[in-house]
């Protein structure tokens, strides 16, 4: 660890490891004497630092989070290493920074994309499961499904994919609720599949004779859709992509978040005496956002509030599980969320005219899929009760710590080409230091990289070309904001919406900023 920081501040280096290593000694056998906490990460998708009640929202109504919340640590500069789904959870699970390893990471991945984790590397669960733990991930996964070198076969084994990267139990829908193929699969095998109606999948033409949105918006029961969504009609709602067959497997919307719940309740009660990791990833509120039954209308602003408030109560589930079990004090729960809010993005779902001056950013500049704090800020709250400190803190923290933080808390081995951007932030987490031992963060959007530095923030000139997934218009205002002609630096300190371009008052400070940059991203472990 401080090897890496170390290298990632050269300048602090020496005193920095003078003044750390008696306390990660003393630390170490205080971990080590204490039993191993179960861990719990729920990742939300596309959920904002401004979506929820206790960080300024009104309206919507988040409860058990608040709770969550008040009873743990609230990190204000909570970050996600990406600004879009597949990269960021790629850095949680493997603790190094996704566009690191460009082509097979860097963008947002089809619904048949490969696995972009080659099995057998160091990874999160792989490390928990070396340290004694039983793993196991729900929801979303999105991080791709086969070798790549056979096309991945839904009707038979869907593998390799969370099982050969070091979970020892899934239960996933492949990609986004918005892509083909709707179906849940568990462990190996699509949940449900009728043999004799098997499922085909491309994202290269129409392989389906079922209708598209393009061709019969009349069958949609819920909104419409741009015309990258207006694919495969699935449950009344366009994809992205063209599915057909596998009609007995495919998930209902209105069922995804009860299901998302009951699969992680049967995991948790199943390893209640045992340490175990579980990776949950909710839904919400990415796009197309249905609200459950009982959830419809609750939040007053439209759908995308109304799925933040389902969003709390499957967190309320959890914790009541935790709680029920008796499992509370010995489990650490991680809420936030793969990359930062957007409102339209694709489906005509009214999350625009129904916000009633809710603003899901909290006031900070861009959405998701940029490089502005708006893009890659997100909730970060930490529970565990008994042994966190309640309180709200402005250290820097960001989402590819959990693979290093996670293993000096439960015993694991970090081996030495692992994890190289992660940092062990667990005296940051357990409130034992003050120092903000990350002092810098990378923010990876579709345009490519910028840098935050303490207060400051350095974004080059950038061109929106990346990873947008297929069939995506580079020229839609959502992605073409990632084009910035000039470089840009800004003060968060004074300036924390990035309002005020003062790169012509501070060049050198703008220099320094570029130069640690191009070192971190020069950096091979
Ligand atoms: C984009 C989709 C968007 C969403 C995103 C992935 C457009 C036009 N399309 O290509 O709807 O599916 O991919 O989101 O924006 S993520 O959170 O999983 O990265
Ligand atoms: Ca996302």
């Amino acid at each position: 660890m401080i090897n890496k920081q170390m290298m990632l501040n050269p300048s602090k280096s020496c005193l920095a490891a003078l003044l750390l290593m008696p306390l990660t000694i003393v630390h170490a056998a205080d971990v080590a004497s204490s039993p191993k906490p179960n861990i719990i990460i729920i990742l939300t998708d596309d959920l904002g630092v401004g979506d929820l009640e206790h960080a300024g929202a009104t309206g919507i109504k988040t409860p058990n989070l608040d709770r969550m919340a008040a009873e743990g640590v609230r990190f204000t500069q909570g970050y996600a290493p990406s600004a879009t789904c597949t990269p960021s959870r790629y850095s949680l699970l493997t603790g190094e920074y996704a566009w690191r390893q460009k082509a097979k990471t860097n963008s947002i991945l089809d619904g048949d994309a490969p696995l972009c984790i080659e099995p057998g590397r160091d990874t999160l669960p792989e490390m928990l499961r070396k340290a004694g733990y039983q793993t196991g991930i729900v929801g979303k996964w999105h991080l791709g499904l086969g070798d790549g070198k056979n096309k991945v076969d839904f009707n038979g084994e869907v593998k390799p994919g969370p099982l050969e990267i070091g979970f020892d139990y899934s239960h996933i829908i492949p990609a986004t609720v918005d892509r083909v193929p709707s179906v849940w699969v568990e462990n190996h095998k699509v949940v449900g599949l009728d043999p004799t109606d098997p499922i085909e999948v491309s994202y290269l033409k129409n392989i389906s004779d079922e209708p598209t949105g393009l061709e019969r918006p009349d069958l949609l029961t819920h909104y419409g859709a741009d015309n990258q969504h207006s694919n495969t009609i699935i449950n009344g709602i366009s994809r992205i992509g063209f599915m057909k067959g596998g009609k007995s497997a495919r998930f209902k919307d209105e069922e995804l978040a009860s299901t998302v719940v009951a699969k992680s309740i049967e995991f948790i009660e199943k390893r209640k005496d045992m340490p175990f990791f579980l990776n949950i990833g909710m839904f919400e509120p990415h796009v197309p956002r249905v609200a459950e039954p009982p959830f419809v209308g609750k939040s007053g602003t439209g759908v995308r509030g109304d799925v933040i408030v389902q969003i709390d109560w499957q967190v309320g589930e959890i914790m009541k599980t935790l709680d029920r079990l008796g499992i509370a004090k010995n489990t650490i729960v991680i809420f936030s969320s793969d990359n930062g809010p957007i409102l339209f993005d694709g489906y005509y779902d009214r999350s625009v005219e129904d916000l009633k001056g809710h603003n899901p950013t909290g006031g900070l500049r861009g959405w998701k899929y940029l490089t502005y704090e708006g893009a890659c800020r997100v909730p970060f709250i930490v529970n565990w009760p008994g042994t966190i400190k309640p309180r709200v803190s402005d250290q820097l923290i960001s989402l590819v710590d959990c693979f290093s933080t996670l293993a000096k808390i439960a015993g694991g081995n970090v081996p030495a080409k692992a994890a190289p951007d992660s940092l062990d932030l667990s005296d940051v987490l357990l409130g034992k230091t003050l120092e903000n031992l990350r002092d810098h963060t990378i923010l990876h959007g579709i345009g490519g990289l910028a840098l935050r530095q303490g207060d400051w923030k350095y974004i080059p000139a950038t061109e929106a070309t990346a990873g947008i997934g297929s069939g995506a218009n580079a020229a839609d205002p959502r992605f073409a904001a990632a084009n910035i002609t000039e470089p840009l630096l800004f003060n968060l300190a004074t300036d924390p919406n990035e309002k005020d371009n003062i790169i012509a008052k501070f060049p050198e400070k703008a220099a320094e900023l570029a130069a640690r940059l191009q070192s971190i991203v020069a950096m091979a472990k």
